[in-house]
């Protein structure tokens, strides 16, 4: 029989719905030896962690994070709260011997990023992002191409991540819905929030970035804060674009917005090698483009491959070939090799010190917008 794991979840949002999920569904479809066993859910008011926690099974709610530490049957602890809080309670529960599962970005900037991962290091413990994209069977499929040398010398990584849910004036910053535009918890804009995926999947697909160059604006000036009741200045990134140079000598270009009218989570990404290109698109997550020069000139095209196959990254534990599956399974995924590396006490990508690899890329973009200069990012 299986071991059971027991969960505290920090936060009782959109991610920690995500999360839920993951441990209620993993077990029914991978072979994992550990069983998440629901423990307990934290959220900041209190009828809103009992509604959660009756929803989702958790068999006890608190106001107060710092119980779910306390709990010594606790093993896993998950954060899924606002960006400012993942420290504090990350270098608690390392401290606590917990194995850590953190909604990204990892911190709000490189050098608090660098203390978590000390402390899950002289603790540790296993520790995990929460970088779901990876898991997307296409983006999974993408990365083993690249590593199967399909591309050759590749020469250019594009991504794009463009929204639309913040042009209109009206949006407040701050608070449960809109914590992601005030700069105090969120540390960034577009750049820690959205950029921070397109990064995490570069630097997995591609390797190291060296250095980058980046603009960006603040569409809308002041917004009012809906805990203070107050109209503030924003403080965060609305739009961000950037270029860089990766260690291998390819170039990157990537932007990202809450201002593209029309687009609500395009999510994409195009790879150019010296022989084959591939791109693939959040709004059409089970394919994966290809393009293949080798191939015979006259069938010579670009492919749409529907990664629903059995021999495809994840997709032998799903339904059968041509039945394809969504977002909310990338997180099953994270948990499935989590949980199944946890249990052979093996490490899981990206670690808390992969992830400030992003991190410091995400903090040379904002230095780079700030001062208008290339910036070399730290290693
Ligand atoms: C913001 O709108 C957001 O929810 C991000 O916080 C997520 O990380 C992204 O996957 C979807 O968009």
């Amino acid at each position: 029989m299986n071991k059971k794991i027991k969960v505290g979840m920090i936060g009782y949002g959109f991610m920690a719905r995500t999360h839920s999920n993951a441990y209620c569904q993993v077990n029914h479809f991978f072979d994992v030896p550990l069983t998440p066993s629901l423990q307990m859910v934290c959220g900041l008011e209190k009828d809103k962690a009992e509604a959660f926690a009756r929803r989702w099974g958790y068999a006890s709610w608190t106001t107060d994070w710092r119980k779910v530490i306390e709990d010594d049957t606790i093993e896993l602890v998950d954060i899924c709260v606002p960006n400012n809080l993942h420290a504090e309670i990350a270098l608690a529960a390392a401290k606590a011997g917990k194995a850590i599962l953190c909604e990204k970005p990892l911190a709000l900037n490189g050098a608090q990023a660098l203390e978590m991962v000390q402390a899950v290091e002289k603790a540790k413990v296993a520790n995990l992002v929460s970088f779901n994209y990876r898991r997307v069977p296409a983006v999974t499929l993408a990365k083993q191409f690249i590593d199967q040398g399909r591309l050759g010398r590749i020469f250019h990584y594009r991504a794009n991540f463009l929204q639309d849910w913040t042009i209109s004036a009206d949006v407040p910053q701050g608070g449960d819905a809109t914590w992601r535009l005030d700069a105090k918890a969120a540390g960034s804009g577009v750049t820690g929030d959205l950029l921070a995926h397109c990064i995490d999947a570069a630097l997995w697909h591609n390797g190291p970035i060296q250095s980058v160059c980046a603009m960006t604006e603040t569409f809308v000036k002041q917004r009012l804060h809906a805990e203070t009741g107050k109209v503030e200045p924003v403080g965060i990134d609305d739009a961000c674009t950037f270029l860089c140079r990766f260690q291998n000598g390819s170039l990157g270009n990537f932007e990202s917005t809450r201002y593209a009218r029309g687009h609500k989570a395009l999510y994409t990404f195009e790879i150019n090698g010296e022989h084959a290109s591939i791109g693939w698109d959040l709004h059409d997550l089970h394919r994966l483009s290809y393009f293949d020069h080798r191939d015979e000139s006259i069938t010579r095209g670009w492919r749409s491959i529907h990664v629903t196959d059995g021999d495809m990254p994840y997709m032998g534990r799903w339904w059968v070939p041509g039945l394809q599956i969504g977002y909310e399974h990338s997180f099953i995924h994270q948990a499935a090799d989590f949980l199944g590396n946890l249990a052979q006490g093996k490490p899981t990508s990206p670690t808390f010190r992969e992830a400030m690899a992003t991190q410091r890329v995400c903090d040379a973009v904002l230095a780079s917008a700030k001062d208008g200069t290339w910036q070399t990012v730290a290693s």
